[in-house]
């Protein structure tokens, strides 16, 4: 099936993007040998990734011991790398970690990514508080405004999805000029992943706008098929699931996007190549 540049595939319904966050903040490297650390293991699963049907890497980085960084000079360096390497949407988190402070957290943007994740409030995170308290989003997202970085609206509970509302409305549309957002659904704190919630989030949206869901955990599934079962976008990674099936470690994210890509093709709603993506979301390409 091919897809024409809006991500449209010609014979059935709209292709499916999908992200791959490759690395997150919070397993280790011993715990979770596949997670991508270095920036060689990085590029190698950005290609493996792109060739599976990947459009969006989502990315966190890593210090020499493998600890979570938002070091500047390894983000620029990364998106160099990535930039070389694949055509994919590079998408930096401006989460990191829950111990990273606001102005790191800002200075992300001065990497230039094509793309950031930006969190519109709050959330109880397994023992830990991921802080987004409306000041830090308001001056975060006036950065990507004055930076041009398309923002990825990161949606943990239905009260983001209300300070969603605020932001836009006080604030004006994003860079590239249409919303995207993401469900990140099953975080112990966060809304939980099921059918039923999806539903409920999605409904709740601002009209034209797009999104992705992922569940983490052993909400995957359940969420990777009520989203396509709706007409949403994919978003799968060492970052939220590190189990394939019971008692199965994933391997690599190469194969969980090959998952992802099959599932949306038996929706015949075929990947969405990373040039539709960026007709999508309005991300140009400074490649
Ligand atoms: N690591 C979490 C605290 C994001 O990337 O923007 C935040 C997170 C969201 O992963
Ligand atoms: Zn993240």
């Amino acid at each position: 099936m091919t897809t024409d540049t809006s991500g449209t595939a010609k014979s059935s319904g709209p292709a499916t993007l999908i992200t791959v966050a490759a690395t997150g903040a919070e397993s280790e490297k011993a715990a979770v040998p596949a997670l991508p650390v270095t920036l060689d293991e990085l590029v190698t699963t950005a290609k493996e990734c792109s060739a599976a049907g990947a459009a969006v890497i989502h990315v966190h980085i890593r210090d020499a011991e493998a600890r979570p960084t938002l070091d500047l000079g390894r983000l620029k360096d990364t998106v160099h790398a990535l930039r070389e390497a694949t055509d994919l949407i590079v998408q930096l988190s401006t989460g990191g970690a829950v111990t990273d402070s606001y102005s790191r957290r800002l200075a992300v943007l001065d990497a230039q990514p094509d793309a950031c994740s930006l969190t519109c409030g709050t959330v109880n995170f397994g023992d830990d508080v991921f802080m987004n308290p409306w000041g830090f989003i308001k001056e975060l997202y006036a950065k990507t405004q004055q930076y041009g970085v398309v923002p990825e609206f990161e949606l943990f509970d239905l009260g983001h999805v209300a300070t969603l509302h605020r932001l836009l409305a006080e604030m004006g549309p994003p860079a590239g000029g249409h919303v995207h957002c993401d469900l990140v659904m099953g975080v112990p704190g966060g809304m939980p992943g099921d059918a039923a919630t999806l539903v409920r989030a999605v409904s709740a949206l601002p009209a034209g706008a797009t999104w992705s869901a992922t569940g983490i955990g052993r909400t995957t599934l359940p969420v990777m098929l009520a989203a396509l079962s709706v007409g949403g976008h994919l978003r799968v990674g060492l970052e939220d699931t590190v189990t394939f099936a019971r008692g199965r470690a994933v391997q690599s994210n190469a194969e969980l996007v090959e998952r992802a890509a099959a599932l949306a093709s038996l929706a015949q709603r075929p990947a969405m190549s990373p040039a539709a993506a960026r007709a999508l979301l309005g991300v140009p390409d400074h490649r």
